[in-house]
C-alpha cells in the first residue's frame, strides 16, 4: 500500500455562501479519503498573505487577500492513500473553465477567481505549511473509518 498522507483543503468564501459545503465534503467522503479536521472560520488579512504567500509578487495577490478574508470558510484536513494529489485531480484545474465536468472546479465554477475550493499542491511540504496554519496537533483527529479495511487491500 502506498502511503497515507494528509492534505489540507478549503471551501472558499464564493463555495461557502452558494451552499456547496456538503457537496465538497460529500465527494471526500465518498472516494473514501478520511476527514480528520475541519474549521468554519473567516480568515484575516495576515493569515490569508501567509497562506498565499507563494503568490504574494502575482498581480492578483491583493484581489486573491481581498476575496479569501471576504467571508467564512471551511478548513480542513482529509488522510489517505496519495491524498494531496487526489484532491487535486477533484478539483481540476486552477481555471473552472479549463476543468473537465466531474471536477469540483469543472462542476461549479466559471471565472479563475471564483473557483470554489483550495486544496495543497503536491510540492513538498505545501501540505504540511498549509496545515499547520490553520490547525494545532490536537485538532486533528486520528481514528479508523469503519470501512478502512474495503477501501484499502
Ligand atoms: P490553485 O488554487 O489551483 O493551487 P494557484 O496558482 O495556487 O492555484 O493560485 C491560487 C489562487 O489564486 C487560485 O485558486 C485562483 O483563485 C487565484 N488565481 C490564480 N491565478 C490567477 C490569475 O491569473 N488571476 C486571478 N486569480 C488567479
Ligand atoms: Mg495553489
Amino acid at each position: 500500500m502506498a502511503d497515507r498522507e494528509r492534505t489540507f483543503v478549503m471551501v472558499k468564501p464564493d463555495g461557502v455562501q452558494r451552499g456547496l459545503i456538503g457537496e465538497i465534503v460529500s465527494r471526500f467522503e465518498d472516494r473514501g479519503l478520511k476527514l480528520v479536521a475541519g474549521k468554519f472560520t473567516r480568515l484575516d488579512d495576515d493569515h490569508a498573505r501567509e497562506h498565499y504567500a507563494e503568490h504574494v509578487d502575482k498581480p492578483f495577490f491583493d484581489d486573491l487577500t481581498d476575496f479569501i478574508t471576504s467571508g467564512p470558510v471551511f478548513a480542513m484536513v482529509w488522510e489517505g492513500q496519495d491524498a494531496v494529489a487526489q484532491v487535486r485531480r477533484m478539483m481540476g484545474e486552477t481555471d473552472p473553465a479549463e476543468s473537465a465536468p466531474g471536477t469540483i472546479r469543472g462542476d461549479y465554477g466559471l471565472d479563475l477567481g471564483r473557483n470554489v475550493v483550495h486544496g495543497s499542491d503536491t510540492e513538498e511540504g505545501s501540505a504540511q505549511r498549509e496545515i499547520e496554519l490553520f490547525f494545532d496537533d490536537d485538532e486533528q483527529v486520528d481514528y479508523e473509518r469503519i470501512d478502512e479495511p474495503w477501501l484499502y487491500e
